[in-house]
């Protein structure tokens, strides 16, 4: 089974991990440098051994494409992800006048009184940015971002770069092109990220008619976001691919800091337990022909029969 490269990851970082401090105070196991490769003709890389919301990481990827950085939109469509990222910046603003939530991330996993308060305040977070324009382009904002780097890079001469739009021409114009790169890194720009980027740079190759992507990706949360980072440039590849007329190749997903968080460990020892299934397989609708033009309603993900989700804490 091909989920078994993702499965065998875990594994090799519980073993053989390092247990390593981190920025959110939370702790993790952690292997520096990891190679997985997914051949997408083999079934579409959605992990089968436990749920993961197809639903969500499209909608994610759709707004990276938009160029959005703005959480309104993954709102509008229920997708919840990035919620945490844009409520910090709001509670750091002087205009929240609420109660104190400084570290809600760590003190809502521990205090179910203040978990309470913690919810109520985000359910407001919410509805404010879902019926306030004003309030939205404040505080729904994530900062310069990955649709921001894809679509809109600043340069110093005052233009701006769709590396994105760059990299499809390149594909279908110069297709033994080494340089079909986007890059999400922006070092002027990091400091006023909510979260600078984690899937960092990406770069196509064509060879026999098939599209590959591979993806450097700094740091990844082995349980919660990597199993979404998969399927989501799985996606990219695959639209990719659907505008230029190739087949799809593979998905090498590269990793920098490849973590378990601690309180992930036993979440991670249910789902190794478990036999995976057979990949799904994804539906594009033919009609649409432009990355940029696609919906949600074009994107199908078809013979999706996984085990149950497993729940975790996000670290913040
Ligand atoms: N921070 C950390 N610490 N880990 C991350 O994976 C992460 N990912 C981010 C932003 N910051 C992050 C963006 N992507 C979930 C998955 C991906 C993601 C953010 C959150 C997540 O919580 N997934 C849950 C289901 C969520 C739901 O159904 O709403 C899961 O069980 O997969
Ligand atoms: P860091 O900025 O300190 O590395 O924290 C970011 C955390 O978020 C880290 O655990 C990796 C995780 N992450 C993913 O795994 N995938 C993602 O797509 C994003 C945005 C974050």
């Amino acid at each position: 089974e091909v989920e078994n490269i993702y499965l065998n990851m875990c594994k090799e970082v519980l073993e053989k991990g390092t247990v390593k401090g981190d920025r959110t105070g939370t702790g993790t196991i952690s292997v520096f440098g990891y190679q997985m490769k997914f051949d997408l003709s083999k079934g579409f890389p959605l992990l089968t051994t436990k749920r993961i919301p197809f639903r969500l990481i499209a909608s994610e990827l759709l707004w990276f494409i938009k160029g959005d950085t703005n959480i309104r939109y993954l709102l509008e469509n229920n997708n919840n992800i990035w919620n945490e990222w844009a409520f910090e910046k709001w509670i750091k603003s002087g205009e929240y006048k609420g109660p104190d939530m400084t570290n809600f991330g760590l003190r809502s996993q521990e205090d179910e009184e203040f978990k309470q308060l913690y919810e109520i305040e985000m359910e407001n977070f919410k509805q404010s940015v879902l019926t306030d324009e004003e309030f939205a382009k404040k505080f729904g904002e994530l900062g310069n971002v990955y649709g921001k780097q894809w679509r809109e890079w600043k340069t110093t001469a005052g233009e701006t770069i769709d590396q994105l739009k760059d990299v499809i021409e390149t594909i279908k114009k110069n297709p033994s092109s080494r340089r079909l790169i986007v890059s999400a890194w922006n070092p002027e720009d990091v400091p006023s990220m909510a979260l600078p980027p984690c899937h960092t740079l990406f770069q196509f190759n064509v060879a026999d008619g098939k599209l590959s992507c591979q993806l450097y990706q700094r740091s990844g949360d082995l349980f919660l976001g990597v199993p979404f980072n998969i399927a989501s440039y799985a996606l990219l590849t695959h639209l990719i691919a659907h505008e230029c007329g190739l087949e799809v190749g593979e998905f090498i997903h590269t990793l920098g800091d490849a973590h378990i968080y601690l309180n992930h460990v036993e979440q991670v020892k249910t789902q190794l337990g478990r036999e995976p299934k057979d990949f799904p397989v994804l539906k594009l609708n033919e009609e649409v022909k432009s990355v940029f033009d696609f919906q949600m309603d074009d994107i199908e993900i078809e013979g999706y029969e996984p085990h149950p989700a497993i729940k975790a804490p996000v670290a913040v």
